[in-house]
């Protein structure tokens, strides 16, 4: 537990919260550092299968805390970016969880592509993204240029990053970049829910789907189906794998260990 950051392990579910609600989840220096170090503990952590990400109050993320701007110390962007916001994005797309962005409300600049690098995105119906970066002449950031066209294709990838109206959630239905949106109420609990299921999955299988998504940006079809080939290998001597057809073939619900 730090200020602006609280972390709560529920038996297979971390549910780490941004906790500045005043300032709508803004990210200081301090968040910023113990959402790296949340993350990074939480992903060493083999008990813990999934991390829900999400905000506390009417906000889920405003991005960088644009008070810290104001002081004449403050580190340049850049040195921000790499040391503080970088990691955070690459430690979300390499840890072997699943991380599900639950959106509760705007995500604007950072707090937007904190949710975007998440591997689901679920939003309550008071949610709205905010690409902020144009208004306050920057371009968009922490991995945003990279997710966003990947979530909603290159068109509307400009149209947001450069128009920059605000979208709302049954907008970011339709256009895919969230996959499901509830009443506020039911945000956690859905959450919570799809986060079980991911839960109940095989770890291992759960890890390769979610790398060998990411990787095949990066590959051919004929590396993918290669890809494909080896994890199956791999995956096909686990006793998880020998678990699952076991249940299958006895009519009960597996229960894998993740070996
Ligand atoms: O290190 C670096 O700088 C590089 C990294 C950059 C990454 C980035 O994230 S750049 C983008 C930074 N974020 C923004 O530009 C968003 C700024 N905020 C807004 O545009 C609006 O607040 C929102 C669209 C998010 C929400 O609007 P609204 O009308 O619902 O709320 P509000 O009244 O504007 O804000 C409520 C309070 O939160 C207010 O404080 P007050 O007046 O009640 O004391 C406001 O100042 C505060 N707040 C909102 N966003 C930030 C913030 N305080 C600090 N930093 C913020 N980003």
């Amino acid at each position: 537990m730090t200020d602006g950051l609280r972390v709560a392990v529920d038996g297979p579910v971390a549910t780490v919260t941004l906790d500045r609600p005043a300032a709508l989840n803004a990210l200081t220096i301090p968040v910023k550092a113990a959402l790296l170090g949340a993350l990074r503990a939480l992903a060493d952590d083999r008990a813990v299968r999934v991390v829900i990400l999400t905000g506390e109050g009417r906000a889920f993320c405003a991005g960088q805390d644009l008070a810290e701007r104001d002081d004449p110390d403050a580190p340049p962007l850049d040195v921000e970016l790499r040391e503080r916001y970088n990691p955070i994005v690459a430690t979300m797309r390499a840890m072997d969880q699943p991380v599900i962005a639950a959106v509760n409300g705007v995500a604007a600049g950072a707090g937007a592509s904190l949710a975007f690098a998440a591997d689901l995105r679920l939003a309550s119906t008071a949610a709205r993204f905010v690409l902020a970066f144009g208004r306050i002449g920057l371009v968009p950031d922490s991995g945003a240029t990279w997710t966003l066209p990947r979530l909603v294709g290159p068109g509307r990838a400009a149209e947001l990053a450069l128009v920059g109206d605000p979208v709302d959630a049954e907008t970011a239905l339709r256009i895919g970049l969230v996959t499901r949106v509830v009443e506020p109420d039911e945000l956690l609990p859905e959450a919570r829910r799809v986060a079980e299921t991911l839960a109940a999955a095989a770890p291992s299988a759960v890890a390769a789907t979610k790398h060998a998504l990411d990787a095949a940006w990066d590959r051919d079809l004929a590396a993918a189906l290669e890809a494909e080939a080896e994890l199956q290998g791999r995956l096909g001597r686990s006793a998880d794998h020998a678990e699952g057809l076991a249940a299958f073939r006895e009519k009960r619900s597996p229960v894998f260990r993740g070996s």
